[in-house]
């Protein structure tokens, strides 16, 4: 298969920030507030406003326990969300684990495919995002939604989720995706529990090194974080600012956030600083 990339990794800022728009009824922390397609929309705008990379459209919750979501509501929910922003030329990933709606968001305009069972759950999927040159995120998980707290069992959570990305590493390469669209996520949270998450996060260079290609975190607003801030939104949004800036200063690719306009604020000011020298700032 050789069809041309929609999308590189290489062609994404050095501080990719991926802005989360969940449309669904019930995720982690935003579920219904954009469930309304208009007001989807609008904030997917305000996203890339702001200075995302890259706006992730999701139409089923992979919340711990969450029921399924049949693939036709899933398609209803996601396909007009993308295919507004992308009129827009807003970069859309599409956060699905079925190869029938990564076909769907691709043929509305998505240039990545975000898998948070990292193509395991639908065979058909890897197909479809090869076929398409779509950027795949190819995400650590074990089990589903509905078992993944009992899976979360390691001897070395560090070496054992290198190891196991790798290998969806290795598949999805041999259903023909190219090297330069794929992302690998340790999927913080995902089967893991508060301090597997820590320990995934310390070791992110290690990490990137087994699994052999840029990686993606999404640590926005996750549990792990309570018992250090609480369980408001705010106060986790101001601890997962500090995990955005840790996981780029750690080489990150790409790091998926709820509050992307803190974050790309953020790293709009130390991309100044970078680039700031005693005669002033360059262009
Ligand atoms: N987390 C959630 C959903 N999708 N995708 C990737 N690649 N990585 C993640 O960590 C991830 C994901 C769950 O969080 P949300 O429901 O608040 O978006």
């Amino acid at each position: 298969m050789n069809t041309a990339p929609l999308l590189r990794v290489s062609d994404l800022p050095r501080y990719a920030v991926m802005g989360i728009l969940n449309v669904t009824p019930d995720s982690f922390s935003d579920g219904g507030l954009y469930a309304e397609t208009d007001a989807a929309i609008a904030h997917g705008r305000a996203l890339a406003a702001a200075g995302a990379a890259l706006v992730d459209v999701g139409g089923e919750s992979t919340r711990p326990g969450a029921d399924p979501v049949p693939e036709a509501e899933e398609v209803a929910r996601v396909v007009p969300v993308v295919t507004a922003l992308t009129a827009d030329g807003v970069r859309v990933s599409v956060d699905t684990t079925k190869a029938a709606v990564a076909a769907a968001a691709v043929a509305a305009g998505a240039v990545m495919i975000n898998d948070v069972s990292g193509g395991t759950r639908d065979p058909e999927l890897l197909d479809v995002v090869a076929e398409a040159g779509a950027a795949f995120v190819v995400m650590h998980s074990r089990g589903t939604p509905q078992t993944m707290r009992d899976a979360a069992v390691y001897d070395d959570v560090v070496s054992e989720v290198g190891s196991e990305l790798r290998v969806r590493v290795e598949a999805a390469l041999a259903a023909g995706v190219a090297p330069e669209v794929l992302l690998a996520d340790p999927g913080i949270g995902f089967a893991k529990d508060a301090e597997q998450s820590r320990a995934l996060l310390r070791e992110l260079p290690a990490l990137a090194a087994t699994v052999g290609v840029p990686l993606l975190v999404g640590a926005s607003r996750k549990s792990f974080l309570a018992p250090i801030v609480g369980d408001d939104s705010d106060a986790r949004d101001d601890a997962t600012l500090a995990l955005t800036v840790w996981a780029f200063a750690n080489g990150a690719a790409v790091v998926r956030v709820h509050d992307a306009i803190a974050s790309a604020r953020a790293f709009a000011l130390l991309g100044m600083l970078e680039r700031a020298t005693p005669e002033g700032v360059a262009a």
